[in-house]
């Protein structure tokens, strides 16, 4: 008897904590709620430079000094120090998101700001954008995480304003002991949080109308989903707030720096095939709704042989014939249920600075890598191990957020080191499998370098039980161009007779340039990797040689086109351009000048060996 009421007290001294804290919390809510809706019925008031987004242009002395210091803040400060700390931003978000009703009941979140010498207004209108447009039920806290810096305003000055701006401690700042780089700075933050998901942020972002509910709907949807929201530009110099649309997700280049591409014609397929693209309520509903409906059921198959029941995606519809049969077409557009510009992307890779995910997820996939330094590489790092080791990575773009790109890094790397490379060494050999070969080809120079120890990480791998790197380009990234498989030949292409090689000289294979020519560099220069794909591309990672008039070849981006085709007779060793049947010709051509095409004529100016060939 008395050992049950003595845990009948215990209970009950529990239930009266419980209580008071859902007292407080009570009143904590009231304040943040009121606090949020003051703002949001203040903000289309708004005036002042900057407001709703807009850009603001200096003149004068103003506009001198925003360019001096430019140098070192590689933005304009003078710019965004005339912006309100709280301004508005447009609802750049495609109109169909405005339609999405999201779940009462979401996580909360725990957004994590991390910041190494930021400036000052940059850094807090991250800080109030996100408490000005997050609904308090569902933001947990925001952590301002400062990696060790050492700009005097953001020690007590720092301290003093977010204890006075938001006394109920929705803004807290934790700092590293040590510089730690963005990486271990990330993971500090992640240990420090304690909301169900976590959002990382840069701390020059601005968050937008309604950026958070879609990123938790989803997660709370599916928590093995790494999700991005679209980040919109905030423009260095002006600090105009611009919406850049959501047809990218991200890629790769072999040299591991993350590239922005198209969403590809597979993903798309897939989205609209997963919208349900036709009303499927079931039958009696429907016809309440409107009594003038003849209604189908999607017809599955039952196969005759094994009697196995199988799902039809019903993507469907009737039509019929002059011959008056009945077909089957696909539905057509304007009967899609328009999800197209709503619906989560699915990308392949992320650029790294913002993202959310389910904080225990994150640490179950194995957060981040903390022998990573400074910059650079995680963002890969992460979206791979995603992938691989049985998550998703996906893009939501109805969550906006804007960020400031800068012309270079406002901070130190200690030691000068190259950490983008050693990190992407230590990702290349921990998750690339033998296509780490495709990285060190661009990489040369890293051969031989220390990377540390990455027994843990591969341990990691093992525990998972990941899939191979073969495995993600196979399945998430099928585009990816590998420029030593599913070729005729590739390496570097040269004129025996002048020992010169097609070569890009450095140029960026994203802008068209013509195609130069240079002394053959056997192998140390990535700029002289080339293949024949079994496609008849002569190409580059994502630049193809084109012929289209005169005698130029530029390399244009790689797109299937007809004037990218050629055709390489090993014995004759000519490179023949398909359509219009001219020959590859470096005639009158120095190094370092472009080649050209001209009429076949079997001159050793237009014979050409590959480094290597392969037995298909
Ligand atoms: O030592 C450091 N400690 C830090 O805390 C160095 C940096 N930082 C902070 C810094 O203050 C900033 O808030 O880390 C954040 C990122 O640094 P940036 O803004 O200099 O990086 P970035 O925007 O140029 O680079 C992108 O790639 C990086 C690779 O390591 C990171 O993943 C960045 O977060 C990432 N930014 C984005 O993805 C924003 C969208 C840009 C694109 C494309
Ligand atoms: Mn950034």
């Amino acid at each position: 008897m008395k050992h049950v009421q003595i845990k009948d007290m215990k209970k009950e001294k529990k239930s009266i904590n419980c209580q008071i804290l859902r007292e407080l919390n009570d009143e904590l809510l009231a304040f943040r709620k009121k606090r949020y809706l003051d703002y949001k019925t203040s903000e289309s008031k708004r005036t002042g430079p900057g407001e709703k987004g807009k850009a603001v242009i200096l003149e004068g002395e103003e506009k001198a000094l925003g360019e001096k210091l430019y140098k070192k803040e590689a933005f304009n400060i003078i710019a965004s120090d005339k912006i309100s700390l709280q301004r508005s931003v447009p609802d750049v978000r495609d109109p169909g998101c405005k339609n999405i009703k999201y779940p009462k009941e979401l996580p909360t979140a725990s957004v994590i700001i991390i910041f190494h010498n930021e400036a000052w207004s940059p850094l807090l209108r991250t800080a109030h954008s996100v408490v000005n447009r997050s609904p308090p039920e569902y933001l947990y806290e925001v952590i301002l995480l400062d990696d060790f810096s050492d700009r005097p305003e953001l020690g007590d000055k720092l301290r003093e304003y977010v204890a006075k701006t938001w006394p109920d401690g929705v803004v807290k700042i934790v700092r590293t002991k040590e510089r730690s780089g963005l990486i271990r700075a990330r993971l500090a933050g992640a240990k420090a949080a304690t909301g169900d998901v976590i959002i990382f942020l840069d701390s020059h972002c601005e968050a937008s109308e309604m950026w958070l509910e879609p990123l938790l709907a989803r997660i709370k949807e599916d928590r093995r989903v790494v999700l991005c929201p679209s980040i919109d530009n905030i423009d260095k110099m002006s600090l105009s707030y611009g919406g850049t649309g959501s047809s990218s997700v991200g890629g790769f280049w072999w040299s591991l720096h993350f590239s922005w591409r198209p969403i590809p014609s597979h993903e798309q397929n897939r989205r609209k095939s997963s919208v349900d693209p036709i009303r499927l309520e079931p039958l009696l509903a429907r016809i309440k709704e409107d009594r003038r409906n003849v209604l189908c059921p999607i017809v599955d198959a039952v196969m005759d042989d094994t009697l196995e029941y199988s799902k039809n995606g019903g993507y469907q519809v009737g039509g019929f014939t002059w011959s008056m049969h009945y077909t089957w077409r696909d539905v057509p557009e304007q009967d899609r249920t328009s999800r197209q510009y709503t619906d989560p992307v699915r990308s392949p890779t992320m650029a790294g600075g913002l993202f959310a995910a389910d904080r225990k997820y994150f640490f179950e996939l194995g957060s981040y890598d903390p022998g990573m330094d400074v910059w650079g590489g995680e963002n890969l790092e992460i979206s791979f191990r995603t992938w691989m080791c049985g998550g998703k990575l996906e893009f939501i773009p109805c969550s906006r957020v804007g960020h400031i790109f800068r012309s270079s890094h406002p901070y130190t790397f200690p030691g000068n080191k190259d950490t983008h490379g050693i990190n992407s060494m230590r990702l290349a050999e921990v998750w690339m499998d033998e296509y780490k070969r495709l990285f060190y080809m661009h990489r040369k120079d890293l051969l031989g370098q220390d990377y540390g120890d990455i027994s843990g990480r591969k341990e990691l791998r093992e525990n998972l039980k990941c899939k191979s790197f073969r495995w993600f380009l196979e399945n998430v990234y099928p585009e990816k161009f590998i420029p030593d498989e599913n070729v005729y030949a590739w390496g570097m292409v040269r004129n025996p007779a002048t020992n010169l090689c097609l070569d890009t000289l450095q140029k960026d294979e994203k802008i068209t340039f013509n195609m130069g020519l240079f002394s053959c560099q056997n192998g140390a220069s990535a700029n002289e990797v080339f293949s024949i794909s079994i496609d008849n591309e002569l190409r580059r990672e994502e630049g193809c040689l084109a012929h289209h008039s005169g005698k130029d070849v530029p390399l244009e981006n790689c797109n299937g086109a007809k004037s990218h085709k050629w055709v390489h007779d090993k014995e004759k060793g000519t490179i023949k351009h398909k359509e219009s049947g001219k020959c590859l010709d470096i005639a009158g051509v120095k190094s370092g000048g472009t080649v050209v095409v001209n009429p076949c004529n079997g001159q050793d100016s237009q014979i050409w060996t590959f480094e290597h060939y392969l037995n298909l």
